[in-house]
């Protein structure tokens, strides 16, 4: 398969809350991607200040870390075909009002700081956050169907 790239996805506090992380999995699965890691984890300050260290001279920092810190998040790597441009795609934009109708933004929030879902913007920042947030690796596995959606 060509163009196979892994994705950082996760679920917000505000996503777990409000009980969409099925919702969430589900549109990736449906759409074709292979989840290969998955977990429920309330992230430490210093974990987010690495997350999002690229944004630590924005007047919004110290707010986002109090709201991502505000409750456990689910983790999760999906592969498949152009995954990184692909889920930002299904993500919708940064700001809710301005997402699409049909994507994940578009349909289930409407505030940027309760954005409910965080998708890796480069492959290079995917293979950071999934190194940083699953510092214990990776299961590998086939997919038997994976013949039937390529
Ligand atoms: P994410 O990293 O969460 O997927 O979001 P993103 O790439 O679409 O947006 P980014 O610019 O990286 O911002 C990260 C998160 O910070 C919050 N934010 N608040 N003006 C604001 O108050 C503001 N701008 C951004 C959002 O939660 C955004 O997802």
């Amino acid at each position: 398969m060509s163009n196979t790239e892994r994705t950082y996805i996760m679920v917000k506090p505000d996503g777990v809350q409000r009980g969409l992380v099925g919702e969430i999995i589900q549109r990736f699965e449906r759409r074709g991607f292979k989840m290969i890691a998955l977990k429920m984890v309330w992230p430490t300050t210093e974990l987010l200040e690495k997350h999002y260290a690229d944004l630590k001279n924005r007047p919004f920092f110290p707010n986002l870390i109090k709201y991502m810190a505000s409750g456990p998040v689910v983790a999760i790597v999906l592969e498949g075909r152009d995954a990184v441009a692909t889920g930002r795609v299904m993500l919708g934009e940064t700001d809710p009002l301005k997402s699409a109708p049909g994507t994940i933004r578009g349909d289930l929030c409407l505030q940027v700081g309760r954005n409910i879902c965080h998708g890796s913007d480069s492959v290079q920042n995917a293979e950071k956050e999934i190194a940083l947030w699953f510092p214990e690796g990776i299961v590998k596995y086939t997919l038997a169907t994976e013949n039937w959606i390529f």
